[in-house]
């Protein structure tokens, strides 16, 4: 039977006939796995974060799964920006689907360098920056360093006039949801993704007495279920003080329609599955598609925009 229900969504210009991508990191790094997900239900795909020159990243392990989901520290590796750019100019729009190319430079100048490459290609696509990386030893995250954010896109903004979205970490207390917004509603970012893994986590194996993953003694990016709670408080807190202009992407936790269903109540607009698409692959998408038209049936929704943001609290 076909459905007349809807899950099709916009950020910006841009019109995705699915609301469900990847989170970048997982599965995309290479070609073969980005033309995977354009050939799934998926509403387009995200790119592994690029650094200007590829990288092989962290030493193994580097990334352990748990009954809750997983812990990682890769440390960016990925085929360099130039492998990215190609794929994203070849298959932006191709199928009607988006290609979002996400780049996280290890200063301010390898991000103000990639972002001039891409704003001199042909690309014509949503730009993600990644500001939120955990795992690279010695640096923290841009995004927390709300001065250091103001600094990155006031140089961005001065020659960057493609669409631009941000990636950023997530936020605990609401004087930084307040100070984060104050800075964004500053400038005409396109759309922030909320949340990247939760930094610096620890998992431990009582069986060998020792931490599961190698690098930064154990410390990594926590994803899956740990985090929803916290991605559902950082889009609804945004949601809250960002300009409407601004679009919102849910990351985090989503392993079903009922995820999803909640972080659109929040106020996303696309949500992308990160630990959840490690464990299952590409078939997830068209099973939480068919989770999340079955929620929307049984409610009587047609469209995401009939309950987004419209999260109620309890008075
Ligand atoms: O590559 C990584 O270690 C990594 C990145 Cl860039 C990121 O943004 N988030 C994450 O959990 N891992």
């Amino acid at each position: 039977m076909q459905s007349n229900i809807s899950l099709a969504s916009q950020i910006g210009d841009y019109k995705f006939d699915n609301l469900l991508l990847n989170a970048a990191g997982i599965r995309c790094a290479t070609t073969e796995e980005l033309d995977k997900i354009l050939d799934s239900d998926a509403g387009g795909c995200v790119t592994k974060s690029a650094t200007p020159e590829p990288r092989k990243g962290n030493e193994s392990p580097r990334m352990k799964a748990t009954s809750m989901g997983c812990i990682n520290s890769m440390g960016l590796p990925n085929h360099g920006l130039d492998y990215y750019l190609k794929f994203a100019e070849a298959n932006q729009g191709k199928n009607g689907k988006q290609v979002i190319l996400s780049i996280a430079g290890l200063s301010i100048d390898q991000n103000i360098e990639m972002l001039k490459k891409i704003q001199a290609s042909s690309f014509a696509g949503l730009t993600e920056l990644n500001l939120s990386c955990p795992n690279i030893a010695g640096k923290s995250q841009v995004g927390y360093d709300f001065e250091a954010v103001r600094d990155v896109l006031t140089s961005a903004f001065s020659f960057f006039k493609k669409p631009l979205g941000l990636k950023l970490p997530p936020y605990f207390d609401f004087n930084q949801f307040d100070g984060i917004a104050e800075v964004l509603n500053d400038f005409p970012v396109t759309y922030i993704n909320v949340i990247n893994s939760i930094g610096n986590g620890l998992v431990v194996d009582p069986e060998t007495e020792s931490v599961v993953i190698k690098p930064k003694g154990g410390f990594g990016g926590l994803g899956g279920d740990y985090v929803k709670p916290t991605a559902l408080a950082n889009v609804r807190a945004l949601r809250q003080r960002l300009r409407p202009e601004i679009s919102i992407i849910g990351t985090g936790g989503i392993k079903s329609g009922k995820d999803v269903f909640e972080h659109v109540l929040c106020g996303a607009n696309l949500v992308q599955i990160g630990t959840a698409f490690g464990f299952d692959g590409t078939p997830i998408f068209e099973r939480i598609s068919k989770e999340l038209t079955a929620i929307m049936e049984k409610k009587g929704y047609k469209t995401l925009d009939e309950f987004r943001g419209k999260l109620k609290t309890i008075e």
